[in-house]
């Protein structure tokens, strides 16, 4: 099959997974094509089936947004008839499904039909897209798309409430490379960032108001009073700054490492021994689901679809949103022997498998073979 996939190409979660997905299919022998405005942070490599297009947007002075929208649309519309796409997958409702739809129209006035296949994965759902100023055009993307799914089963009953759609909604969990983390890597340097007798603590995210960075900072301060511990945060976004003056204030600096977007999150897992993810609400919580692959337990608020990957006392604990003392206890109860600590990191690792992309991925397949079958025709 010919797949076109449009995502965000950032850092962010779904980005991730978009990517991650496109080299499956690659390597499952479909032909891929990434059509986004920059090359995704995780596609390292081309190839003879997996190929980027750059959606261009002409800065134009007059306008004060430039129109990405139209810019994604004409170049879908272009993608599909040269490289003769079969179908096309969008992360995100909007502004993505929202442009597919666009290029839907204009292709089907040429004769062209090309089913969509839209992939929520919350902040287009729950954060930006049911804001009242674009709820209108979600709930339209939504509709009209050929298919839809979700990250989380949690997801689909929130868009379900949000949302007026007559869409059915298929839950198709985020995946990982289970065998991608289950490497010990040589290079794997936690002698520069920590002592043998410290635990290493990691976050990892985008660093906006919804991952509760103080909290994060909090739940650390704690837990390194009771025992010697490191704690390593991975990411960039608006919060960090407050972060690093949080540290000040509670004199911790020494004890934390901002070490910035990185594309190496594997190799950061391997040296850590738990993971703190205190979000306000997660759709998902891939980067959760990152740490449990590589061993490591999750202490995190039991919002939103996390609860669907953490499992309570088996890959870590999950406390409600802003429980700082009960996650920082939790975080010692785990960390505070080996025994545990290592019974724990089985536990997340076990759990992990479900998630495995060799049984994720056929799902998407199968949504594909259906909407190709199925395309509607408008
Ligand atoms: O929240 C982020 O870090 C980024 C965001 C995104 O849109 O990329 O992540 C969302 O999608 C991820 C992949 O499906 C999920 O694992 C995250 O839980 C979800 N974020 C939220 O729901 C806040």
């Amino acid at each position: 099959m010919k797949i076109g996939i449009v995502c965000y190409p950032t850092f962010g979660g779904s980005g991730v997974l978009a990517t991650e997905l496109g080299l499956e299919l690659s390597r499952k022998g479909h032909e891929v094509h990434f059509i986004t405005y920059s090359q995704p942070v995780r596609l390292e490599l081309l190839s003879s089936n997996v190929h980027f297009h750059e959606v261009n947007v002409p800065e134009y002075p007059l306008f004060h947004y430039q129109p990405y929208e139209l810019a994604l649309s004409s170049k879908l519309v272009d993608m599909v008839k040269v490289h003769k796409i079969d179908v096309l997958h969008v992360h995100y409702a909007i502004p993505h499904a929202y442009a597919a739809y666009m290029a839907k129209k204009m292709l089907h006035e040429e004769g062209i039909d090309v089913p969509i296949v839209t992939t929520l994965h919350g902040t287009d759902i729950t954060l930006v897209g049911s804001h009242p100023f674009y709820k209108t055009a979600v709930t339209f993307s939504i509709n009209k798309s050929d298919a839809v799914t979700s990250v989380s089963q949690n997801l689909k009953e929130v868009t379900q409430r949000l949302f007026d759609t007559k869409k059915e909604i298929k839950v198709v969990p985020n995946f990982i490379d289970i065998d991608k983390y289950n490497v010990t890597y040589k290079d794997c340097d936690r002698d520069l960032l920590a002592l043998p007798t410290e635990r290493v603590i990691t976050h990892v995210s985008n660093f906006r108001p919804v991952k509760r960075i103080a909290d994060v900072i909090e739940i650390f301060y704690k837990i390194q009073k009771e025992l010697p511990a490191k704690l390593m945060m991975v990411g960039e976004g608006p919060e960090r700054k407050e972060a690093e003056q949080l540290c000040e204030t509670y004199k911790i600096e020494d004890k934390v490492v901002f070490l910035g977007n990185s594309s190496e999150v594997d190799k950061i897992l391997c040296f850590s021994d738990l993971f703190l993810l205190p979000s306000q609400t997660e759709s998902f919580g891939l980067a959760a689901l990152e740490a449990m692959a590589s061993g490591v337990p999750v202490i995190s608020s039991n919002s939103g679809g996390i609860p669907e990957v953490n499992i309570e006392g088996v890959s870590g604990f999950l406390s409600p949103v802003g429980a700082i003392d009960e996650m920082a206890q939790n975080a010692i109860k785990i960390l505070k022997d080996d025994t545990t600590l290592n019974t724990f990191k089985k536990g997340a690792q076990a759990t992990s498998t479900k998630f495995d992309i060799h049984k994720i991925v056929p799902f998407y397949e199968a949504i594909y073979e259906e909407a190709l079958q199925n395309c509607i025709s408008i």
